[in-house]
């Protein structure tokens, strides 16, 4: 399958992260996109592409405008207070303050457009983040020009990102972003299925009340897992997306039998829904050395997903979002794909 890349996600790299109540170096780092590229090109899972330019009207058919005037402004409005290190995010609009007012102070800003403290802003971050988005939107693009599969590395992540918030080293959500442009496009129906090991809680929010976007996800549970405020089992979508979300929240330690079993499940409701496209939000953070993750997939467990997921016999567009241990993170992540282009 082809897989389409931008160097230019190298532009955002984060320093540090706040993890355990100390500032830790970003797990969410470039290497990760270059090591799976690297992967890519040693398997020749096929030839690799650079994005097209689709410019911000597809991204706001899932953002809203606000908000993305917020990304694009943000380092230029924080460096404007005189700072040069990273920016991030450091009060949040809870439930019983305003929300009626849009602050003007970027750190208000900041506050306003995120769900936690894990996106630092750097000065090529808007450039790396747009990349993602026309990565995400030219495997689309690809999908409807007849092909079986495509690959988008994107980099940054995004199924973290709302519709008017950013979080958990997502910005804009590409496959939301991936999804609408499909839907736009000719695709009746399309189904996200999610396979990080993070609910992709914005991609959630993003489709909710909608009857044409299936999303299902497995996850570790929110109980005991980020984001820890969506993505439980009771979760079933609303009005005309009533039954259109589907969870399976996992326990920490799950491994690849108790996964598949649940991945059968989803796969069977996915197969229901009759997709014209299915696109995959792929992290492999699963994994069993993962660094912030407690699920045991093993290296050998991805191609398996691969082969699942080739079942559903779709077109399919993968989205990579995330996977933090990066010495195994091109093996794990192209297994996947190679599964599936094998089944
Ligand atoms: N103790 C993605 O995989 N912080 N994002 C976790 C762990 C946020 C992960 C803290 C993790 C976000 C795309
Ligand atoms: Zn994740």
């Amino acid at each position: 399958m082809i897989t389409i890349y931008s160097a230019r996600h190298d532009r955002h790299h984060g320093t540090a992260e706040l993890i355990d109540g100390t500032l830790q170096p970003c797990f969410e780092m470039p290497r990760r996109a270059e090591i799976i590229l690297a992967r890519v090109r040693d398997v020749g899972l096929g030839e690799v592409v650079e994005p097209g330019a689709f410019g911000l009207d597809p991204v706001r058919r899932v953002h809203t405008a606000p908000f993305v005037e917020f990304l694009s402004q943000a380092w230029t409005d924080w460096t404007a207070q005189g700072r040069t290190n990273d920016a991030l995010p450091l009060v949040w609009p809870v439930p019983s303050v305003r929300h009626d007012r849009v602050p003007a102070h970027i750190d208000g800003r900041l506050g306003y457009y995120s769900s936690d403290a894990g996106v630092p802003i750097t000065a090529g971050t808007w450039e790396a983040v747009q990349s993602a988005a026309d990565v995400a939107l030219t495997g689309a693009r690809t999908l409807l020009d007849g092909a079986a599969a495509a690959f988008a590395l994107c980099r940054p992540p995004g199924h973290h990102a709302a519709a008017a918030a950013m979080g958990g080293y997502c910005y804009l959500n590409n496959a939301a972003i991936a999804a609408q442009y499909l839907r736009d496009h000719g695709a009746a129906r399309v189904a996200v299925i999610d396979v990080d090991y993070h609910h992709g809680n914005g991609t959630q929010q993003i489709f909710y009340d909608r009857g044409d976007v299936l999303f299902v996800s497995l996850h570790a549970d929110p109980l005991h897992e980020y984001p820890y405020f969506l993505g439980y089992g009771d979760e079933r979508g609303t009005g005309a997306g009533d039954g259109a979300t589907l969870n399976y929240p996992l326990p920490h330690g799950t491994p690849w039998d108790r996964y598949s079993a649940a991945l059968d499940d989803a796969g069977a409701a996915v197969r229901a829904w009759a997709p014209d496209a299915l696109v995959v939000s792929l992290g492999v953070d699963t994994y069993e050395h993962d660094p912030i993750s407690q699920f045991r997939l093993t290296s050998a467990d991805f191609p398996s997903l691969g082969r699942a997921l080739a079942t559903l016999r779709r077109p399919t567009l993968f989205v990579m979002e995330g996977g933090y241990a990066v010495d195994d993170l091109g093996v794990n992540a192209v297994g996947v794909l190679t599964g599936f282009e094998d089944a």
